[in-house]
């Protein structure tokens, strides 16, 4: 069941959690999305299925960089290879890690970039993001195409939540206190952007999995 709530233009002043709208000029979005058409031969959209149920996700994904996060029957977990093609995620690109130094603050790169592609049905129920190892590091989200509902809630599944409108270009920051809480994506607002041909959404997420501070963990 899902409460009403009004869906906000901009977030409430939440700690952690930072947003910067409208960050990447239309140039760097299409230059991003070039860069995502060059590898998607190699490095398909794929369509992972939940845990246990093995439920296809109606979000299709794929990854960039060492580790990539995958879902399948058997559970959630980061790996080095797409499940499908068995090659190693490309790298990620540069202007990214760049976005993470400037932005971050953090004192390792990212190692992983998540890219999720949206469909005009496609949501993401409200989770929370726990398969990395050093909480202290932020997760940085960067959203191009149509416009998406996004819900943020707190440290618990049952609770308030707010939702707002992540549009393309805006980047967010989640870390501190507002890391692990409850999250989602509601639904897409399809024919708000043009950079997409054929429509739908794409959000870009760049994580550390591992601590910098250990080895092998
Ligand atoms: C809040 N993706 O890939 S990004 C995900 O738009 C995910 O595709 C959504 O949730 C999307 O896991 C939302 C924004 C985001 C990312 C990480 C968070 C919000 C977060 C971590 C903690 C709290
Ligand atoms: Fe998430």
């Amino acid at each position: 069941m899902s409460k009403k709530t009004a869906t906000l233009n901009t977030l409430e002043p939440v700690p952690g959690t930072k947003v910067w709208p409208g960050l990447l000029s239309r140039e760097a979005q299409e230059e991003l999305v070039a860069t995502f058409r060059e590898q998607i031969a190699e490095n398909p959209l794929y369509q992972p299925t939940m845990p246990k149920t093995g439920k296809p996700f109606s979000v299709s994904m794929t990854n960039f960089g060492d580790l990539g996060w995958v879902s399948d029957r058997t559970g959630y977990r980061y790996e080095d290879r797409h499940p499908a093609t068995g090659r190693l995620w490309p790298p990620i690109p540069e202007g990214l890690r760049a976005l993470w130094a400037g932005l971050t603050g953090y004192d390792a790169p990212p190692e992983a970039c998540l890219l999720n592609y949206y469909g005009p049905h496609a949501k993401m129920g409200l989770h929370q993001d726990r398969d990395e190892k050093p909480l202290d590091a932020p997760v940085l989200s960067i959203s191009l195409g149509d416009t998406a509902i996004f819900r943020l809630g707190g440290l618990e599944r049952k609770g308030t939540t707010q939702s707002f409108k992540l549009a393309s270009g805006d980047v967010m920051m989640l870390g501190g206190p507002s890391r692990l809480r409850f999250h989602g994506i509601d639904r897409i607002l399809p024919g708000t952007s043009t950079l997409l041909e054929k429509g739908g959404r794409l959000n870009l997420t760049l994580r550390r999995v591992t601590d910098p501070a250990r080895a092998n963990n």
